[in-house]
């Protein structure tokens, strides 16, 4: 019998802190109210908010460098859903689980499903690999996937993706994340119009495999593993991709695949404006596709993607249902604890937006008064939230303090008794898209 982190532990380790946790809500609560804001509208706010987490995302990633596991990491993707499940019982938003394929695919699907669900988890999406060559793959994709100029090759790609469809049915998912590898490390090694046409030729036989209330998402990354040229480069093209492909085909924004210094948030406002924003990939980054914690390098810019999603909501934009999921490499941490505090960091920039002022923020606005402006969204910004992180994860049955509970219970060191080390590669992988 494998160790769960139960409600009796949870609600044993909240004990000590809940008077505390009391005040502090009711303080806050009074500071809102002088601001015309209800704490106990934004609490339910902040216990309905939903992130998925990446099946991926559970064993300790890597470099092109090196790789150092963790003891007691999960060895297959049946102990990924029992370490999905402790982050959602330590955070309560996490249910949703985006499963990667072929790295975590099932021998047993259906096992699978039951075993989520008796977890309260399901799946919400796949996601494909042709960045890759698997172990007896007839076709290489050493010079691309489904962009690829030998049709063969473009084939077998499709064929990938329809079979990640066909097992996220069995599976109970709603979407699918397509992002590739494809694209030349040298002027003149590629056709760029060519490559695009071809890529957006398979995806077309890709979408004629969809479930009618399935949605189809297209990852755009600038550059990596090709560093001259890559198909699906910048979100205009997978604008343009998405549009091509019709109404179940939307545009993915992963946080970390933008050149330095761009406008995400505009980004975003521009997609929510064309009716194309699929969801996300949350993650934070310094230099490049960095896949760090969400929140942990720039939360005024997680803020300023929430305020534009939140506008957004507030305003009833048509095709809104944007797909939240976290896409994190952890190299130096517990993997449980980061995904756990991302997912609490994601709804601190959601409850911070809802923070904001609208009304205040529109006049200021119209009137071209750029200081005030700022200053309204920084006054929803600087509010410590965190009393009501706290009361909406204990009141939907999670730890007040995530990581204290987690390190509380032990879980790790009985995960490393009950999950011996196998034969595990230190070589250098980059395991995140
Ligand atoms: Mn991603």
């Amino acid at each position: 019998m494998s160790f769960r982190l139960t409600d009796a532990l949870i609600a044993e380790a909240n004990a000590p802190s809940a008077e505390a946790l009391a005040d502090d809500y009711d303080h806050l609560g009074n500071q809102l109210a002088r601001r015309g804001a209800d704490i106990e509208a934004l609490t339910r706010h902040a216990m309905a908010f939903r992130v998925a987490v990446p099946s991926w995302g559970f064993t300790t990633g890597g470099t092109r460098f090196a790789r150092y596991p963790g003891p007691g990491e999960p060895r297959n993707v049946y102990e990924k859903i029992e370490d999905c499940e402790t982050v959602n019982r330590l955070v309560r938003v996490t249910p949703g689980v985006s499963l990667h394929i072929p790295w975590d695919t099932p021998d047993r699907p259906a096992e699978l499903r039951a075993s989520a669900e008796s977890r309260g988890l399901f799946f919400d999406s796949t996601n494909s690999n042709t960045f890759q060559d698997q172990p007896g793959q007839r076709l290489s994709y050493k010079f691309g996937s489904l962009s690829h100029t030998d049709p063969a090759v473009r084939r077998q790609a499709i064929d990938h993706n329809v079979e990640c469809i066909a097992l996220g049915r069995q599976l109970g998912a709603k979407a699918h994340t397509v992002w590739i590898g494809d694209g030349s490390n040298f002027p003149g090694q590629s056709h760029l119009r060519g490559a695009l046409d071809r890529y957006i030729a398979s995806l077309r036989d890709v979408c004629a495999a969809l479930p009618a209330d399935w949605r189809l998402f297209i990852e755009h990354k600038l550059y990596e593993p090709a560093f001259y040229s890559t198909v699906i480069g910048d979100w205009g093209t997978s604008y343009h991709c998405a549009r091509e492909l019709g109404p179940q085909a939307f545009a993915l924004v992963d946080l970390g695949h933008h050149a330095p210094t761009v406008n995400i948030e505009q980004i975003v406002a521009r997609l929510i404006q064309f009716g194309k924003l699929g969801g996300f990939h949350f993650n934070d980054s310094k230099y490049g596709d960095d896949d760090l914690d969400a929140g942990s390098i720039n939360p005024f810019q997680l803020f300023l993607v929430f305020n534009e999603l939140v506008d957004a909501q507030l305003e009833g934009v048509r095709a809104f249902a944007p797909a939240y999921m976290l896409d994190q490499s952890h190299n130096v941490t517990d993997p449980i604890e980061s995904i756990a505090t991302s997912a609490g960091e994601l709804v601190r920039a959601y409850l911070q937006a809802l923070l904001v002022d609208r009304e205040a923020l529109h006049a200021y606005q119209e009137r071209n008064d750029a200081l005030m402006a700022l200053l309204t969204l920084k006054q929803a910004f600087t509010t410590d939230v965190s009393p009501i992180l706290a009361t909406a994860r204990a009141r939907s049955g999670g730890a007040i303090d995530p990581v204290a509970t987690f390190r509380l219970s032990e879980y790790r060191a009985k995960k490393v008794q009950e999950r011996p080390a196998e034969n595990q590669s230190t070589a250098g992988m980059i395991g995140i898209v």
